[in-house]
């Protein structure tokens, strides 16, 4: 720990930011990066997915409180004891989600409780708390069918899935709670997110997450479709740059802003680099498209340029080594940032 971590320990005063799903993967490096900003965190996560090691760093140090909380049953009586302790909350990064599309398909009642309610019961907590600003996790879902290329904000919302209705319900709430309650509130639509710390182990896990772990272990790749598809894939060091800077600014009231590179990769191409950066003999194999599959996706960039000047600064190749490191347990360059 160097001095300044000390100092941090000693005086800790900064602001106090609660992180729903703060021990995922976005959730504990954004955690990292609030302290690093000198802020103190309490986490709110049900490990359902979360992971005590995520946030390993932080053990015993005052300034991270982990509390164990399904963000569906409300979050007020678990935060009574620890903000009578730490003060009140200034501001909340609101991350915790059932992340797979699939999932919501299949389960359309179950993310309506955890992706829409879930947000209703943050925000509630926000007005009646006299929180700041809250600043939440949606997603280029929203877009569902799009037809322009780069998406921007305003192009129409046509969600395809229950995931993304939920999302896009959420932001109207946030813009609900700005407007009539004051509570300052910012929507980051995210594109394809990836990095260390993201679980490659389920069939509905990150693309990259799941490519790097068969290249390592020599096995083949499998690509849905062609593989011509695209994605927009931001490297989770600049997410969670982009989530600690809406949640400490003032800027972006109301607003919805995609956070993205403005770069698009197939996944053919991604395929071909994850093989070479990992010098692996694994062949690709196709299968079946997935069922309704976005063919482009592809962020307009300007709006978080504009309000917050982030700009993506990780190149995918960078982004790839730094994973691939993680995934061989190397220290890699990137392993909190
Ligand atoms: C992403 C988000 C999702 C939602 C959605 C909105 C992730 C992990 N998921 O879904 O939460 O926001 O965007 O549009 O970021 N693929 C393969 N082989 C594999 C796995 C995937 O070819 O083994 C393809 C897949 O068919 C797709 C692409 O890779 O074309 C990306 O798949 P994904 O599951 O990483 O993410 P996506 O864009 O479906």
């Amino acid at each position: 720990m160097s001095a300044t971590q000390t100092d941090h320990r000693s005086d800790a005063t900064g602001p106090l930011v609660a992180v729903t799903g703060g021990a995922g993967f976005i959730g504990s490096h954004t955690v990292d990066r609030l302290i690093e900003a000198g802020c103190r965190v309490i986490v709110l996560d049900d490990f359902s997915t979360g992971k005590r090691e995520n946030l390993a760093t932080w053990a015993g140090d005052e300034r991270v409180e982990i509390l164990t909380v399904n963000i569906a049953d409300g979050i007020f009586a678990a935060l009574a004891p620890v903000t009578a302790r730490m003060g009140p909350i200034s501001r909340i990064i609101h991350l915790a989600a059932q992340t797979a599309v699939i999932h919501s398909i299949a389960n359309p009642l179950d993310d309506v409780r955890v992706n829409y309610a879930g947000t209703v019961q943050v925000l509630e907590y926000a007005r009646a708390s006299g929180v700041d600003k809250v600043v939440f996790a949606s997603s280029a879902a929203v877009y569902g069918d799009v037809t322009e290329s780069p998406v921007g904000e305003n192009a129409p919302k046509k969600p395809v899935s229950p995931y993304g209705i939920d999302k896009l319900g959420s932001e109207n709430f946030l813009y609900y709670y700005s407007t009539v309650h004051r509570v300052a509130a910012t929507a980051l639509r995210f594109f394809n997110v990836y990095g260390p710390r993201q679980d490659p182990k389920s069939p509905y896990s990150g693309v990259i997450s799941i490519f790097a772990d068969r290249a390592m272990a020599e096995t083949p790749l499998t690509i849905f479709g062609d593989g011509e598809q695209t994605r927009d894939f931001v490297y989770v060091g600049d997410v969670s740059r982009i989530v600690v800077d809406a949640c400490l600014s003032d800027a972006g009231d109301r607003e919805a802003v995609n956070v993205g590179t403005g770069k698009e990769t197939t996944i053919n191409e991604l395929a071909r680099t994850v093989i070479e950066l990992c010098g692996a003999n694994s062949t690709i194999t196709h299968a079946e498209a997935r069922p309704g599959e976005i063919l482009r996706s592809l962020a307009a960039v300007d709006r978080a340029d504009t309000i917050f000047n982030f700009r993506a600064q990780v190149p995918l190749a960078e982004g790839l080594r730094a994973t691939l490191d993680w995934a061989r347990g190397w220290p890699g360059l990137n392993k909190t940032a």
